[in-house]
């Protein structure tokens, strides 16, 4: 059976578009997984430690037959053969994976909270996600409501990613 889920893309070092379009192109080279929307790449200045350069994020929807935690495996062995190194908790990375929400699971254990415990705070996570599932529900509000109630000045919109083939 095929589950709907939303995960959270980004990076700030080296080629960030790149990154985004190669883990989306990752992504969709599981066959238990297929990529169905992309939000716009936005730019946001960094949360967590301020003196790191700004981020590329993207939102995206998937449908997959994985479960919450296979997806995770996946998410976690792409950032891996994308040379992310896990130096600094919050510090820069090449290329972050985060699954956000996954149809009918509400979950936590020691890998995995779902929904994504921090996803409401975050105008990188909402704002793009907000393009794409405007009327999900997180706790009974919609993500275009919380979407407008975060401060949005640290994001620029640069339009959407073009997938190079890789
Ligand atoms: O949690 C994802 C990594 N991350 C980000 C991010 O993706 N974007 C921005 N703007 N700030 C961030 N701080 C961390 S940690």
């Amino acid at each position: 059976m095929k589950s709907k889920a939303y995960l959270a893309l980004g990076g700030n070092l080296g080629d960030r578009r790149e990154y985004l379009s190669a883990a989306v192109r990752a992504l969709n080279s599981e066959p238990g997984l297929r990529v169905e929307k992309i939000s716009s790449v936005y730019e946001t200045a960094p949360v967590g430690v301020v003196d790191q350069p700004n981020f590329y994020n993207l939102v995206i929807e998937i449908a997959t037959t994985l479960t919450p935690h296979e997806l995770l495996a996946h998410c976690l062995a792409i950032e891996k053969k994308l040379g992310r190194v896990r130096a600094e908790r919050w510090g820069p990375r090449t290329i972050d994976l985060d699954v956000l929400w996954y149809e009918n699971v509400a979950l936590e254990d020691s890998s995995l909270t779902l929904p994504h415990p921090r996803m409401k705070e975050r105008a990188f996570v909402l704002v793009p996600l907000a393009e794409i599932a405007p009327a999900l529900l997180l706790e009974g509000m919609s993500v275009e409501q919380l979407a407008t109630r975060l401060d949005q000045s640290g994001l620029i919109k640069l339009g959407p990613l073009t997938i190079l083939p890789g």
